[in-house]
């Protein structure tokens, strides 16, 4: 899809928002069944046994970054799906990818993916907004006021195309110099707009998709070093006058040259402490075996030892298609077998591997075994009106009986819920996300169904809230 639009020019609507304005124009009238029209449904493996469902049962995401050309490839896409609950998009949402002329967006590789995550429940994390690298030339032959201008448009359309469907966006990537200086690294943005370009994308970002969490992102900041320390003296620095930020990424590409710093635990710890999220956004170790399963155990211990942890996004699926290919950095290999690195970040997230036998019922993913416990949950909007909107989930169970179920549901944006019935509900500390438990119909039969439901006032906001994957007992 290739629209134009303009500095000052209309806003793109995406077409879940079309779809949700029809939904609320045809509720008008009364209350009207809308079932189908916004319907977002998960299934995963019993908790533990897949890196994502592992990942849930601490409170985690387990993603990886994925190319939108391999989507077409079965195993590929059924490791995909089986394993991961987040995804980033390698390069597809980069500056050259979807604005490559100015003004003419194309999101159509970019919409393949979120697309994809959208229908199986994953976060979807937005990689990247403002970057040196991968920026079209017309971009950095731009004087500073139109640069400026380039810059808050980029950062509008992007995420106003993908307004409400975005976990947390790397708002500006890489920022900072190598080495022992600490200074900022020299690129078009920083040359001509100087240090406040950050702060600037960082503002107009929130004022965007205030929803989305907003990140900083890069790489040789995974320990106490030079760069890290001045990331973190901006992040305090934000902190401390009010720029939004929530997040900081640590890419963690790690090899011999670059290995897991001692002292990762801790300096993520300490960014922590500033009072952002910190997440583990493109982590590939190089290596084999038992020495590169140890390093990806202790990568994830870390990140489980800091309670601000939110997730770890691996940089690819297999080995052959990492950027770094020929050092196998990655936990599955060519033929999508599970590595010793992937069983070893797998125990560390708490799970255990099952059976390892084909599922045809799954599309081949791997089934833990017979008699494992598991639940999908589907979601439909059941009726809407000019206020707001019933939420159904169904639960139900898998190829084995049950005995309890658990699903979190996150409100959208200046979303407020009225009531949950058939369900007990506990609430996070940001009041946004619910843990659904059941109230009396946790037991389901093989195959067997139930469910619970929800009013949502949508003071504004209409879009379905996200419904994660139904975690079985
Ligand atoms: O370099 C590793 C990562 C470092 N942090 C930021 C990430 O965005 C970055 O990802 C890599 C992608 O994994 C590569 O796939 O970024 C590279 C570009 O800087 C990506 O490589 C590019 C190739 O250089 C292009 O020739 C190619 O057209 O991938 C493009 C799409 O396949």
């Amino acid at each position: 899809m290739t629209i134009n639009v303009s500095d000052a020019g209309g806003r793109h609507r995406s077409p879940f928002r079309v779809l949700a304005r029809r939904a609320l124009a045809l509720g008008g009238a009364g209350l009207v069944s809308v079932t189908g029209v916004v319907a977002l449904s998960g299934s995963a493996h019993a908790a533990g046994s897949t890196l994502g469902a592992a990942a849930a049962g601490q409170g985690r995401y387990f993603g990886a970054a994925v190319a939108a050309n391999h989507l077409g490839e079965s195993g590929y896409a059924t490791t995909l799906d089986t394993e991961f609950n987040a995804v980033t998009p390698e390069n597809e949402m980069k500056w050259d990818a979807v604005e490559g002329t100015r003004n003419t967006f194309n999101f159509s590789n970019a919409d393949q993916i979120v697309s994809h995550a959208q229908s199986k429940n994953m976060k979807v994390r937005g990689h990247t907004l403002v970057w040196h690298s991968q920026l079209p030339s017309w971009v950095s032959g731009l004087a500073a006021a139109d640069l400026r201008t380039a810059m808050n448009n980029h950062i509008t359309q992007v995420m106003t195309h993908y307004k409400g469907k975005i976990y947390a966006w790397d708002v500006v990537n890489e920022a900072f110099q190598d080495g022992s200086s600490g200074a900022r690294r020299s690129s078009p943005f920083q040359d001509k707009l100087g240090n406040g370009f950050i702060e600037e994308a960082f503002t107009t970002a929130r004022s965007v998709d205030p929803a989305a969490k907003l990140c900083y992102n890069d790489y040789n900041t995974d320990g106490v070093n030079a760069k890290s320390n001045a990331v973190y003296n901006m992040v305090k620095d934000f902190k401390a006058r009010g720029v939004p930020i929530d997040c900081v990424g640590f890419q963690s590409h790690f090899n011999s040259n670059s290995p897991v710093p001692s002292d990762y635990q801790a300096n993520l710890q300490r960014f922590a402490d500033l009072g952002v999220d910190v997440q583990i956004t493109e982590l590939d170790i190089e290596g084999s075996g038992s020495a590169q399963a140890t390093n990806y155990s202790n990568v994830v211990k870390a990140c489980l030892a800091v309670t601000r942890c939110a997730g770890i996004t691996v940089w690819g699926i297999p080995d052959k298609y990492s950027w770094r290919a020929s050092g196998t950095p990655l936990l599955f290999d060519d033929n999508y077998g599970k590595k010793a690195a992937y069983t070893a970040a797998l125990t560390a997230l708490g799970g255990t591997s099952g059976g390892g036998t084909t599922d045809p019922g799954t599309g081949g993913g791997t089934d833990p075994g017979t008699g494992t416990k598991t639940c999908t949950a589907t979601y439909t909007a059941t009726q809407t009106w000019s206020g707001g909107f019933n939420g159904q989930v169904t639960i139900k169970a898998g190829s084995a009986a049950i005995t309890g179920w658990s699903v979190k549901v996150t409100l959208g944006a200046s979303q407020t819920t009225t009531g949950v019935w058939n369900g007990t509900t506990s609430w996070d500390s940001t009041g946004k996300v619910m843990t659904i438990t059941p109230s009396y119909n946790g037991s389901l039969a093989a195959g067997a169904s139930t469910s619970f439901g929800f009013t949502v006032q949508a003071n504004g906001n209409t879009a379905a809230p996200a419904v994660s994957v139904c975690t079985a007992s």
